[in-house]
């Protein structure tokens, strides 16, 4: 399998470059360590090490060293569309080059013959009770499938820089079946139907994810699924569903158990969740003023709820500094496809006027929207309109990042993580000698 072959050719120097780093230069200091930062949730300490991807505050995500568009170019698109494969993104990804068309291709043909889901897993969604959250139905089904893990099944046979051939075995069949238990979930939770969808191995993942989910502009949807997968894959890996993936991958418990231990985290408002929020609040203000408002009345909806005691969803970031790139990517899809529709003019609005209301408040750090500004406008625009299955999408997509971090922690042998806790007396004993004159 190519991504076997490649990625073992390179494992040799990269693992010689980690040891050296550690054996050689272990004692070097990269940061210090502030009292509010151990009190304000690690903010900012550079602890985490990936090659995947990264954040700068000033201009974004970069995957493998690349911008958004750059990587939006650079990939193979898919048979007759614009936006690229998905196999060429998680190749990216994985192996740190840009795939050729032949690659990407070979990608999505192992998702295409690991894509089929136990029967005991449709049986367990089934038999939930009909209000259970999508996530937490996501959540089960790929804990459920954690008995067919290969990581888990060889542990004692493997030696420790084997770990990594499993830990693919296991992503790839991973993410070849999570499109299809989420479209499953999806048609079951809000159609009441039980068939069990079926990947179609001549079609690609957008276009599988487009047809399973049974909307009815299956083309111009596979192009968002695409497009939604990439964009969400991979934030670096201090972000809560990330940094819950590596934490329970370095206690090395298997892909579907980490896994799903993120999809947990994703699962929360402050994280995946906030996009079921947004397109609420744009809805909220297109039924109060029965369409898309005048400026002056957005002006005052933004700061009616910020009066209120509520956050403006979709803006501000932890990290980023200027408008999230992939909020920008999504934004240029909707205006050249449909430019027109209600929501994104509104949301086009919104970009223009709550970035002033949120500076003349002066608290955000930053007032630029964040990718869940628009994501729910696009898909409500193809028809998928239930809120709550929004986080769903963005976690097919997480796996698509999460995965090759996965594997690399294993091939580079990464330990358990354990940082160092203190108590509150510690801390004021801390302060105290900081503050006494030298
Ligand atoms: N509306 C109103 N106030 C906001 C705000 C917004 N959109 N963004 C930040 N603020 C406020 C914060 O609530 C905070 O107020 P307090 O001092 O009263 O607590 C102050 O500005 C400083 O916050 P910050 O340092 O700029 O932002 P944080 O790093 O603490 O939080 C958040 C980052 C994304 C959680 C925050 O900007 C927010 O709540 N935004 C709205 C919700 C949202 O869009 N979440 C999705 C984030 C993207 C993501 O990870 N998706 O998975």
């Amino acid at each position: 399998m190519i991504l076997h072959e490649k990625l073992s050719a390179q494992l040799p120097a990269w693992r010689e470059r980690i040891k050296s780093l550690d054996k050689e230069h272990g004692e070097v200091v990269v940061d210090k360590v502030t009292v509010g930062q151990v009190i304000g949730g690690m903010r900012d300490i550079k602890s985490l090490l990936t090659d995947v991807s990264f954040v700068d505050p000033a201009e974004g995500i970069r995957f493998r060293g690349m911008s958004i568009p750059e990587v939006m170019k650079a990939l193979p698109k898919a048979k007759g569309g614009k936006m690229p494969l998905v196999g060429g993104l998680f190749y990216l990804l994985l192996i740190g080059e840009v795939p050729t068309k032949e690659q990407a291709l070979e990608v999505e043909a192992e998702w295409a013959k690991r894509a089929t889901v136990p029967d005991y897993v449709y049986k367990m969604l089934k038999s939930m009770p009909k209000e259970t959250h999508p996530m937490t139905l996501l959540s089960q089904a790929v804990l459920a499938l954690q008995n067919n893990s290969v990581f888990a099944s060889k542990y004692h046979e493997m030696k420790k820089d084997q770990y990594w051939e499993a830990a693919l075995e296991d992503g790839l069949d991973l993410t070849a079946k999570l499109p299809v238990i989420a479209a499953y979930i999806y048609r079951m939770k809000y159609f009441g139907e039980n068939a069990k969808p079926k990947y179609n191995p001549k079609q690609d993942y957008g276009m599988n994810f487009a047809r399973m989910m049974k909307v009815s502009d299956r083309k111009g949807y596979a192009e968002l699924a695409r497009l939604y997968f990439i964009l969400h894959s991979d934030h670096e890996s201090g972000n809560v569903s990330a940094h819950t993936m590596h934490l329970v991958g370095s206690a090395l418990s298997d892909p579907y158990l980490s896994f799903s231990a993120a999809l947990n985290g994703l699962a929360g408002p402050l994280h995946g969740l906030a996009n079921q929020e947004c397109l609420g609040w744009l809805i909220d203000v297109k039924e109060k003023f029965g369409g898309v408002p005048t400026r002056e009345q957005l002006y005052q909806f933004s700061w009616d709820t910020l009066n209120n005691g509520h956050v403006i969803p979709g803006y501000g970031h932890a990290v980023l500094r200027v408008p999230d790139p992939r909020f920008t990517a999504q934004m240029d899809f909707a205006k050249k496809r449909f430019p027109d529709d209600e929501l994104v003019r509104l949301a086009d609005m919104v970009f223009d006027v709550v970035p002033a209301v949120l500076k003349e408040q002066g608290k955000a750090k930053n007032p630029a929207p964040n990718v869940d500004a628009i994501s729910g406008t696009l898909q409500c625009y193809y028809g998928v309109r239930e809120f709550d299955f929004y986080t769903v999408l963005f976690g097919v997509g997480r796996a698509l990042g999460v995965v090759p971090n996965y594997v690399w922690m294993r091939a580079l042998g990464m330990p358990i993580e354990r940082p160092k806790s203190l108590t509150t007396k510690m801390l004021e004993d801390v302060v105290a000698k900081a503050s006494q004159p030298a």
